[in-house]
């Protein structure tokens, strides 16, 4: 079978995207990302692989020739989006990995290992707020405790929002020797070196930090500003400390989600809720960021009379990906490895113990998380052929 990675993309592209050229709307347990995975089961089946899925709902579709044993080689991706995201972010990887498969195929190759694609559960956290939670449930990273009461912004559980019909038992990585994620570059690096395909050297340290503003509501028009505890004053003065902070130090802030109450365009909020995501070059310096942006935040609360807190909602921390494995993943190509700022699935299974290396694409617009994200198909092929010459290393 050819690699019919074109054909593939094409009938996954306008799975949860809004209009011709929209954003994509892939959220855990939704309708397009449901869509998504049943795609994803008929090509795995349509290649003979066998789905495999556990009790979160990650998915492994398995390839066991005859004979073939050992610990096994998993590649794969996510299929969940981020807010109005990109096309490429997780299901790159996970189309990259079947069109592998067929590669191998047509190569001849049959495997001594077994070959794994793995599909992980919400690994952008966009519904219920923690980072990479299926594959963290599936190395026991996070357990089942924690997660089942994690609620999304309209306060749905994690376990009532999943389908219980198809809940498993299934350890998907307890056969698992390595971990190959591909995954579109969200950056420049590779565009500025002209280069197609790029390794990852390791992933920042980051986490995402919710702070709470408590002020007072009142009436816009009839409360004096020298009388008022407004919230929304302290958060806009946080968020201008957090990008000065992060500017001055070389490392990574942001606020990008924002809930008022009440929310009312004629008085002073009564409170003010913003998500932080910080990310740096080391965990120390993630912590200080984090401190920083924290200790200003509460000076200019003492000002305005107005209180916060700050809770720790996603904490991931450094990763270093195997050297050995990133070496046999490399090759004699010659392709640079690169760090990034960027979480992943494989930084999870990297921090459980399992060895593990990543592949990036060029991405020629260096956005992500945008619908602006973009690889183009010669690039993307180019991902496919420097997979599957990884995984025939890793599989004899
Ligand atoms: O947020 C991240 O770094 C990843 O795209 N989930
Ligand atoms: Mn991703
Ligand atoms: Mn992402």
């Amino acid at each position: 079978m050819t690699p019919d990675f074109e054909r593939m993309w094409r009938d996954l592209a306008p799975v949860g995207r809004s209009g011709a050229d929209g954003g994509y709307f892939r959220q855990p347990f939704g309708a397009a990302e449901r869509e998504c995975l049943a795609w994803f089961v008929e090509q795995a089946q349509a290649r003979g692989l066998v789905v495999e899925r556990d009790r979160f709902g990650n998915h492994v579709a398995w390839w066991r020739p005859d004979g073939a044993d050992g610990p096994a080689v998993l590649t794969g991706s996510h299929l969940d989006s981020v807010l109005d995201g990109g096309a490429y972010d997780g299901p790159l990887g996970v189309v990259s990995a079947l069109a592998g498969l067929d590669v191998l195929r047509d190569r001849g190759v049959t495997p001594a290992r077994p070959v794994g694609v793995g599909v992980f559960l919400e690994e952008e956290g966009s519904r219920f707020g923690l980072a990479c939670l299926g594959s963290r449930l599936a190395t026991g990273a996070t357990s089942w405790a924690t997660a089942r009461e994690l609620e999304d912004r309209d306060g749905v559980r994690l376990e009532d929002a999943m389908d219980g019909a198809a809940v498993g038992e299934t350890d998907l990585l307890a056969a698992v020797g390595c971990f190959v994620e591909l995954h579109v570059e969200q950056g420049r690096d590779l565009v500025d070196r002209g280069v197609p395909v790029g390794a990852a050297s390791g992933i920042w340290p980051h986490g995402r930090y919710r702070f709470d503003f408590t002020g007072q509501a009142n009436h816009a028009g009839t409360t004096r500003m020298e009388d008022r505890r407004d919230p929304m004053l302290t958060y806009a003065m946080t968020a201008l400390a957090a990008n000065k902070q992060a500017r001055l130090s070389g490392q990574r802030a942001t606020f990008g989600r924002l809930e008022v109450r009440p929310n009312g365009t004629n008085a002073v909020p009564s409170s003010v809720t913003a998500w932080l995501d910080a990310r740096a070059d080391s965990s120390e310096h993630l912590a200080s960021l984090v401190r920083g942006i924290e200790r200003q935040a509460g000076d200019r609360a003492d000002r305005d009379g107005t209180r916060l807190d700050v809770t720790s909602e996603s904490v991931s921390h450094a990763v270093r990906f195997d050297e050995d494995l990133t070496r046999r993943v490399v090759g004699t190509s010659g392709m640079p490895v690169i760090p990034t700022g960027a979480g992943h699935d494989a930084g999870v299974l990297a921090t459980a113990g399992i060895p593990t290396a990543m592949l990036f694409v060029r991405n020629p617009t260096g956005v992500s998380h945008s619908p602006a994200e973009h690889a183009d198909t010669a690039d993307c092929l180019a991902g496919v052929q420097a997979l599957a010459d990884s995984l025939q290393r890793l599989v004899a």
